[in-house]
């Protein structure tokens, strides 16, 4: 289904096999070092959802080859098969001619309890536009996709259940989005998961 321009939502694009390999992957990811972190932002806060990175760590607002603001390691590699996933699931949605620009190197993987929620934001730390692949685990949550250029209405509110992708592309690459809440409960019992697992695939266009 295209929410929008270029924002293309495909329900449940990973069966419950490669559901339970990407969690298994996730979890080893989890580990210290350069595992799951509480997110800082500048304000002094924290962030509700928490965060693990491959290939490049984000911290707000800008990306780095360390866990500059968790334990300070080196962030763990970006895998081959994480790119390959990648570039199926732009061609999934999108077609041949989007995937061709897709050099995924950056997964950021965010872990959501019940009572997590990510406020309205847009992803612009990215120096690439190729568009951002989102693949959701676990409990169903309410995605709210909203607008380019402005933070308020009109948008359009999704849920995404486990196994579901989308693609944030075009236009869309730079829309304002978020997650008002986190359903407990709804996660596919065989899967094993309580709470929710987002993991975004990106194009940092940045020097290794
Ligand atoms: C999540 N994660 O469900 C979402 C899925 C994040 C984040 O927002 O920044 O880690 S990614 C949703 C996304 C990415 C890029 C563009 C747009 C949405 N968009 O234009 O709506 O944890
Ligand atoms: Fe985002």
């Amino acid at each position: 289904t295209e929410v929008a321009p270029g924002a293309v939502h495909l329900p449940d694009w990973l069966d419950a096999g490669r559901q339970r390999d990407l969690l298994r992957a996730c979890r080893e990811w989890a580990r210290p070092p350069a595992g799951l972190r509480t997110v800082r932002t500048p304000g002094g806060g924290t962030m509700t959802a928490r965060q693990v990175c491959l290939g490049w760590h984000w911290y707000p607002y800008a990306y780095a080859r360390t866990v500059v603001d968790g334990d300070g390691a080196p962030v763990k590699p970006f895998p081959a098969w994480l790119g390959d996933l990648g570039r199926r699931a732009v061609t999934d949605a999108l077609g041949a001619e989007a995937a061709t620009a897709a050099a995924y190197d950056i997964a950021l993987i965010n872990f959501y309890d019940a009572d997590a929620r990510m406020g309205l934001h847009r992803d612009a730390d990215e120096r690439a536009d190729a568009p951002v692949v989102s693949l959701s685990l676990g409990d169903t949550c309410v995605f709210r996709f909203g607008n380019p250029d402005t933070r308020t209405r009109p948008w359009t509110d999704v849920e995404l259940r486990s196994g579901d992708l989308f693609v944030f592309g075009g236009p869309s690459r730079l829309a304002y989005h978020g997650v008002p809440r986190v359903h407990a409960g709804t996660a596919p019992p065989e899967l094993g998961l309580t709470g929710r697992l987002n993991i975004t695939l990106r194009v940092s266009g940045l020097q290794a």
